[in-house]
């Protein structure tokens, strides 16, 4: 591999991590509140550290030597740099602050200052494998002081290579091995283990414990764990564990895989929080809601007014014209309610658009009953639109599903007053009614004609004799026929008005429903589709960080 192609590849991994970085942020960013809160902080931290690791130039992989007091930190450290430059502890613990060696060339004090380390040695010459080398001699993690303990762990969240230095005495400490490894089994690649002070052993027994150690790295979840035996005091296996460093070095790797693992535990620790969605909101459920906000909002009252409206007016125009008055004693019943808009006038819907000062309908307020139900019905479609969502987002779904109450009953009433309309007069009442007219003149004539007779006669007139049809006079034909023809038209209108108007109450009821419909879209379904949408970026972003998508 040419260095250059080396380079064009390292760009690109850089590249790919930075865009990983970026789906993270973005899914912190969009989750916000209804992630869980200890892990998207840790995943916007990890986001801002990606930019600020990658864009620390100079190739230098940072190696940190962590374990428990007296294990050999500081021994191997020195004995790697080849002077003694790390305090040694004979009694007592002595590495407090974290220190580092740097091999070759400077340039890495950014990536120092960044590390937070202050104390700096420089490594002049020495393997030329090992150039780019930052080694960094940790703190004790298992010190008393919880300064120094702290400062251990805040460095492991940024190097580049872990290298757990232990001995055949505590080797099988559960701190080591529950806090420590355990919580960085995810960095398998990028995890040397070290076994010190071997020569305190016979080597039968090195051996023995090393295979002990291996398998409770095994157990703690390390994949194909690397152990090396060594002696900072006879310099046995430090050959090796140069090695190794050194192939981490030339992997050029080491840093974007740590990172990269970074990534995708932070990705994954807010994913585990997540729930999956089921799906959106389901027809039925829309339906329900349709219903139940219908007769919240008092379409049954609306629609019954609308068929007894039509039916009254019907009758009016199309009954016998002698007993028409009666009806002007009861009031319309969609003027009643204010719902009688005439047909092609802008509804207060229409202009309203938001909340222009608005003539209200005077539907009665709806029942308990309805309003229980309506509640139910939106919870319900919540429920199941939200289902397998975890609480936070469940929450969330169910505030955007339930819109503040009186504006929801101002938009249904908007809705409901946009929606019904006092009916046309159709062809046929007015024919009808013409038809009744005619009738009633037939009677008037009738009866004039009689009176007419009983005037002349009582004052002695000599008349010719009145027509007749057989014996029947023709006053008393057209009394008579204006009578039955009128109650005959009269009652036919009555069952021809009768279906019209149920046929009327179902147009209407089509149209509220849409309306109600629109209402529903707008104030509930709209912002729980919001807040889904909200829930399948964040997965997919999570799921681009952790490299799934
Ligand atoms: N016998 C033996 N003693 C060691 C070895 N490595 C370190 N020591 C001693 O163990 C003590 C603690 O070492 P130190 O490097 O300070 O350990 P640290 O606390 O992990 O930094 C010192 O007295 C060292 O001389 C080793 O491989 N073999
Ligand atoms: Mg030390």
């Amino acid at each position: 591999m040419t260095p250059i192609r080396r380079q064009g590849a390292a760009t690109d991994a850089v590249a790919a991590l930075a865009g990983r970085a970026e789906a993270l942020a973005r899914a912190v960013e969009a989750g916000g509140d209804l992630l869980d809160a200890a892990a998207a902080r840790h995943a916007a931290d990890v986001a801002r550290r990606v930019g600020e690791r990658t864009a620390l130039v100079g190739g230098h992989v940072v190696v940190a030597l962590a374990g428990s007091t007296g294990a050999g930190k500081s021994s191997i450290f020195n004995a790697l740099v080849g002077e003694d430059v790390a305090e040694v502890g004979v009694r007592r613990p002595m590495t407090s602050v974290p220190r580092a060696a740097v091999w070759g060339d400077d340039g890495a004090g950014p990536l120092l200052d960044w590390l937070g380390v202050a104390r700096r040695h420089r490594v002049a010459g020495g393997d030329p494998g090992l150039a780019g080398l930052v080694l960094v001699d940790l703190p004790d993690f298992d010190s008393r002081e919880a300064a120094n303990r702290a400062e251990a762990e805040r460095l492991l969240e940024l190097v580049d290579l872990f290298v757990w230095v232990t001995d055949h005495q505590k080797y099988a400490d559960a701190v080591i091995h529950d806090q420590f490894v355990a919580t960085h089994k995810a960095y398998g690649r990028n995890t040397l283990v070290v076994l010190n002070h071997a020569d305190e052993l016979p080597d039968a027994q090195v051996a023995t414990v090393v295979a002990d150690l291996t398998r409770l790295l095994e157990a703690d979840g390390l994949a194909d764990p690397r152990v090396i035996a060594t002696s900072a005091r006879t310099g046995r296996g430090l050959d090796e564990l140069r090695g190794a460093v050194r192939d981490v070095i030339a992997d050029h790797q080491a840093s974007l895989r740590r990172l990269q693992v970074d990534v995708a535990e932070a990705a994954r620790a807010l994913r585990d929080g997540l729930g999956t969605a089921q799906g959106t909101v389901s027809r039925e459920a829309r339906d329900a809601l349709v219903t139940a906000l219908s007769r919240a909002a008092g379409a049954p009252a609306a629609l019954d007014a609308v068929e007894r409206s039509y039916r009254r007016d019907a009758l009016g125009r199309t009954g016998v014209v002698f007993t028409r008055w009666r009806r002007s004693l009861t009031a319309d019943p969609l003027s009643r309610l204010r719902l009688d808009r005439l047909p092609g006038a802008r509804s207060a819907a229409d202009t309203a658009g938001a909340h222009v000062a608005v003539e209200r309908t005077s539907l009665p307020a709806a029942s308990p009953a309805a309003r229980a139900e309506a509640q139910m019905a939106t919870s319900r479609l919540a429920q199941s639109a939200s289902a397998g969502l975890p609480p936070r987002w469940t929450d969330a779904v169910d505030a955007a599903a339930h819109p503040p109450d009186a504006d929801l009953r101002d938009a249904l009433d908007r809705a409901l007053g946009g929606a019904v309309e006092r009916h046309r007069s159709p062809a046929w009442w007015h024919l009808a009614g013409a038809l009744q007219w005619v009738f009633a003149a037939m009677v008037v004539v009738g009866v004039l004609w009689y009176l007419a007779l009983g005037l002349a006669g009582w004052l002695q007139f000599a008349l010719p004799d009145v027509p007749r049809y057989g014996p029947v006079p023709y006053p008393f034909i057209l009394i008579v026929a204006g009578i039955v023809f009128a109650l005959v038209v009269s009652f036919a209108c009555r069952v021809v008005a009768g279906a019209a108007a149920r046929r009327r109450r179902a147009a209407v009821s089509r149209r509220v429903r849409d309306a109600v419909g629109q209402v529903a879209d707008r104030d509930v379904i709209a912002p729980v589709e919001a807040v889904l949408a909200r829930h399948r970026a964040v997965a997919g972003d999570l799921a681009r960080a952790a490299g799934d998508a």
